[in-house]
């Protein structure tokens, strides 16, 4: 006996679904929850700042992965301001720098030099690795798989605006023109996750494919929580 359809999820259900997904995000990681609480110290604060730079870079090979394998112009038009956000444009000055500049301020701010933050010498082996393993996964993967993986950014805003609340006063040390990405970034991530739920919504119908799209977000979840476990245990102290 074959097995009942099962009704795919609304549209409203889907997303409510997906966004029931925010209790594996990284937020909730213990040594994200260290970092809010202002425990972190100076050495781990570095460590994080250098790691969290390879998921920086990579991010525009990410994105440039998702528009070779993209068909459809009206997504091209959109999905190509990911690239020029983190890679800059125009001067490159102020805004139009990019996010891989204002995360450099970030090392600045805190003690890392220029040439040492991307000599990419801190990022421990399971960063790279979780981190290569996300540009492999949209190289190799249908274009809008790819653009689902990047919906952990639903949850993104928060871990920004802790951030943006808690460092000044938990580390006065790292100088706050450094926390420039962290505020940048909300606005983009928030129009970023509106085109990436209507593409998601619209591409995963059926249950299977919606379930799937589920295992995808897990998969990227797990990405980022498997960065924090590398640099918890390479920054004990
Ligand atoms: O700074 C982040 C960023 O530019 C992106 C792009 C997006 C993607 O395409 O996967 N995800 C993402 C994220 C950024 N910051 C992370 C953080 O904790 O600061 C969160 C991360 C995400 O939630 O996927």
């Amino acid at each position: 006996m074959s097995t009942p359809d099962i009704q795919p999820w609304s549209r409203i259900e889907f997303e409510q679904q997906l966004r029931a997904m925010g209790k594996r995000y990284h937020i909730h990681h213990p040594f994200n929850l260290r970092m809010n609480a202002g425990a972190c110290s100076p050495a781990q604060i570095r460590g994080w700042i250098a790691n969290r730079f390879y998921y920086q870079f990579i991010i525009p090979k990410k994105d440039a992965a998702i528009l070779s394998n993209c068909d459809d112009r009206a997504t091209r038009r959109l999905w190509i301001a990911r690239i020029l956000d983190h890679d800059g444009y125009d001067d490159y000055q102020g805004d139009a720098q990019g996010g891989m500049e204002a995360w450099t301020q970030l090392g600045e701010a805190a003690g890392i030099a220029r040439a040492e933050l991307w000599s990419l010498q801190h990022v421990v082996p399971a960063v790279r690795f979780a981190c290569d393993a996300y540009v492999d996964f949209a190289r190799r993967s249908p274009w809008q798989e790819a653009v689902c993986s990047s919906l952990t950014e639903m949850f993104a805003p928060q871990i920004h605006k802790d951030r943006l609340a808690g460092w000044p006063s938990q580390y006065p040390w790292v100088e706050e023109q450094g926390l420039t990405y962290f505020r940048t970034r909300i606005p983009l991530a928030q129009r970023d996750v509106e085109h990436g739920l209507a593409v998601t919504l619209a591409y995963f119908t059926t249950r299977a494919q919606q379930e799937h799209a589920l295992g995808i977000l897990k998969f990227k979840l797990d990405i980022l929580w498997a960065m924090l476990d590398a640099i918890d245990k390479a920054y004990p102290a």
